[in-house]
């Protein structure tokens, strides 16, 4: 979306050790992203996962690739009927991977949350994809959400950050099984995706 008056220029921010924050980094690319979303909703709609626990999530998820995120034991599975990763998306999560210094990533898969007003996600660590040496990159757009990270351990202390439109974080190496999670999202509208936050997070899950 080009806005005269809000766009500038993209920055970095050190988050980790592993893991930085691509400010702005998909502003540009922010309607093209967008109708990605829209376009593989249309194909596999967003559906809110049932956790282990027997709790419906608040954040809705749909995805595209090579393998499908269940929630529970399953982790990930293969799936040949979802969209596969767009040269748009590619292009986008190996930009992001480039500029925070993972020039081999090559994502197979990825998962798409919607957060609505008061969806949030509770701590937990990313530990399904099969080579726990893979970063993974995440986008945000829409409204922003205050994101939690911790340590290793879900009792260590948590830090918080805001994640804006157009926001990348790329997390690997000695950040990559930290605990994180987001905040209940607050009430907003933005230009782009109305009442709506969404992350896009790119793996090599298989
Ligand atoms: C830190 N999503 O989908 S993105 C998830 O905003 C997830 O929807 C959040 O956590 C969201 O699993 C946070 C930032 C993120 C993504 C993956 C990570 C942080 C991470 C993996 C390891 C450590
Ligand atoms: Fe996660």
């Amino acid at each position: 979306m080009f806005d005269f008056f809000e766009d500038e220029a993209p920055w970095q921010e050190p988050l980790a050790s592993g893991a930085v924050i691509l400010r702005r980094f998909v502003q540009g690319d922010d309607d093209a992203l967008f109708r990605e979303i829209n376009r593989i909703a249309t194909q596999s709609p967003f559906i809110h996962r049932i956790t282990p626990g027997g709790v419906k999530m608040s954040v809705a998820m749909t995805g595209c690739g090579a393998a499908q995120w269940l929630s529970g034991r399953d982790g990930y599975l293969s799936n040949a009927e979802s969209l596969p990763l767009s040269d748009t998306l590619l292009a986008v999560a190996q930009r992001a991977a480039i500029a925070a210094d993972y020039p081999d990533f090559v994502p197979d898969s990825c998962l798409i949350n919607r957060y609505a007003v008061g969806s949030k996600m509770t701590l937990h660590q990313d530990k399904n994809e099969r080579d726990l040496h893979q970063p993974i990159v995440s986008v945000s757009l829409g409204l922003p959400a205050v994101f939690l990270f911790g340590g290793r351990q879900r009792s260590d202390k948590t830090n918080k950050v805001l994640l804006e439109h157009g926001d990348v974080v790329v997390w690997g190496r000695e950040s990559r099984l930290c605990f994180h999670g987001i905040s209940p999202l607050k009430p907003g509208i933005h230009p782009l995706t109305g009442p709506y936050r969404f992350n896009i997070t790119f793996r090599k899950a298989l």
